[in-house]
C-alpha cells in the first residue's frame, strides 16, 4: 500500500530543490499523496520527509489513514509550520496556485515571508500533480470500475420508474438513494434527469418538470467510490420517438461511435473530439454542438485531459477519458450518449457496459 504513495511522493519530489518544500492545501490532491481524504489537512513535503497536519477532529483517522507521512496534530497551524519548515531548514515553499485562496495566500505569505521563507508560485507544483494525476494505476482503476458498476445498477433500477407523469427530480432523488443503496459514498456531481424540451439544456437542472408522451429523457450520472468517480450519460424516448428525433439520435450515436475508433494511445486527444465533430458538421449540427467532446475522470469529475480540439494533450495509456457527443435544438430537444473509457496501447476499455441503440420506454 506504502510504496504506491511513496512512487508518488517521489515523482511529486523531483520538481523540489533542497531547501524547499511543497505546500498541498486542496483536499484531492493531500488524499491522492497520503491516502487521507477529509478536509482541512495541510500536507508538506520537502526533499526528505512528509507531514500531514491536521487539527483534533481529524486526528485519529489521519493516523488510521494516512500513508508515508508523519501525522503532526497543529494547535496554531502557522506555528507549527514554522517550526517543521525550520527543522528542515526550507527557504522557499511552493504553494498550488489553482486552489489557494487570495485571503490564504495572503496568510502564508504573511506568516511566511516575516521568517525569510520565500512563498512560490505554485503554477509548476500545479502541473506536476496533475501530470501524476492524469495517468490512473492499477488501484485507481479498480475503484472508478466500481464506481461505474454501482452508477449502472442504479441506473437500470431507476429506469423502471421513468414513465409518464413523474417528475425530473423524483427521478433525481430516486438515482441518487440507489447509487447510495448499492455503495455509493456520494454521487459524482447533481445528476441530470431532464426530460421534453429541457434535455436541449446540455447541464439542465431538474425541476417538479413531468415526462410527457414522446419525450426525450437524458440521464447524466455517476457515483463516488473511494474517492474516484464515474461518469455516464443515456438518452432514452418515452412512449414513441419522430423520424427527426431519430435522426438527430443516430446522428450523436454516430459520432460518439467515431470518436471511440481513434482512442489509442499516442493519438492527440484533440483528433478525437475532431472525429465527433465531423460526424455532427456533415449532418449539419455543427452549431448545435457546442462543447468538448470529453474530459479526463478520476478523483475530480473533471481534470486532465480536456478532450478538445484546442487541447494538446496526446493519449497514454491509463488516462480515463469520457467521450459525450451531443446535438441541442434550442427549445425543441437534445441527445448526448457519454461512456467513460481508459486508454490502452491498442485502443481503449469502455468503462461503461449499458446498451446505445435508441430505447423506448
Ligand atoms: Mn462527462
Amino acid at each position: 500500500m506504502s510504496d504506491i504513495f511513496d512512487r508518488r511522493i517521489n515523482r511529486l519530489r523531483e520538481i523540489l530543490s533542497d531547501r524547499e518544500a511543497a505546500l498541498i492545501t486542496n483536499e484531492k490532491n493531500i488524499g491522492y499523496f497520503c491516502g487521507f481524504f477529509h478536509s482541512e489537512g495541510y500536507y508538506l513535503l520537502t526533499r526528505e520527509k512528509a507531514y500531514l497536519l491536521v487539527d483534533f477532529r481529524y486526528i485519529e483517522a489521519a493516523n488510521q489513514k494516512a500513508h508515508g507521512c508523519e501525522v503532526i496534530c497543529f494547535h496554531k497551524l502557522s506555528e507549527d509550520l514554522l517550526k517543521i519548515l525550520a527543522e528542515n531548514e526550507i527557504k522557499s515553499v511552493k504553494i498550488e496556485a489553482e486552489y489557494m485562496t487570495v485571503a490564504r495566500l495572503r496568510f502564508f505569505r504573511h506568516k511566511l515571508e516575516a521568517k525569510g521563507i520565500t512563498v512560490s508560485d505554485g503554477s509548476e507544483l500545479d502541473k506536476k500533480i496533475a501530470g501524476c494525476r492524469i495517468i490512473k494505476d492499477e488501484t485507481e482503476l479498480e475503484k472508478i470500475r466500481t464506481a461505474q458498476k454501482i452508477a449502472e445498477k442504479a441506473y437500470l433500477e431507476m429506469l423502471n420508474f421513468v414513465k409518464v407523469g413523474v417528475s425530473e427530480r423524483e427521478l433525481a432523488a430516486r438515482l441518487e438513494f440507489l447509487m447510495k443503496m448499492n455503495g455509493a459514498e456520494d454521487i459524482s456531481f447533481d445528476l441530470i434527469t431532464i426530460t421534453g424540451k429541457k434535455t436541449s439544456l446540455p447541464h439542465g437542472v431538474p425541476s417538479d418538470a413531468k415526462i410527457a408522451e414522446g419525450d426525450f429523457f437524458t440521464c447524466d450520472f455517476g457515483a463516488v467510490y473511494e474517492g474516484y468517480h464515474s461518469d455516464t450519460t443515456r438518452t432514452v424516448a418515452v412512449g414513441h420517438a419522430t423520424e427527426e428525433m431519430r435522426e438527430i439520435y443516430t446522428t450523436v450515436l454516430n459520432a460518439q461511435l467515431s470518436a471511440l475508433d481513434v482512442v489509442k494511445a499516442g493519438v492527440p486527444a484533440a483528433d478525437v473530439d475532431r472525429a465527433a465533430r465531423k460526424v455532427i458538421d456533415d449532418a449539419g449540427y455543427g452549431k448545435y454542438f457546442g462543447h468538448a467532446t470529453g474530459h479526463g475522470v478520476g478523483l475530480d469529475i473533471h481534470e486532465s485531459p480536456a478532450v478538445s480540439y484546442r487541447g494538446n494533450e496526446i493519449l497514454r495509456a491509463g488516462m480515463i477519458i469520457t467521450d459525450e457527443p451531443g446535438i441541442y435544438l434550442p427549445d425543441r430537444f437534445g441527445v448526448r450518449i457519454e461512456d467513460m473509457l481508459c486508454v490502452t496501447d491498442t485502443g481503449y476499455e469502455n468503462l461503461v457496459s449499458l446498451p446505445k441503440e435508441l430505447i423506448i420506454l
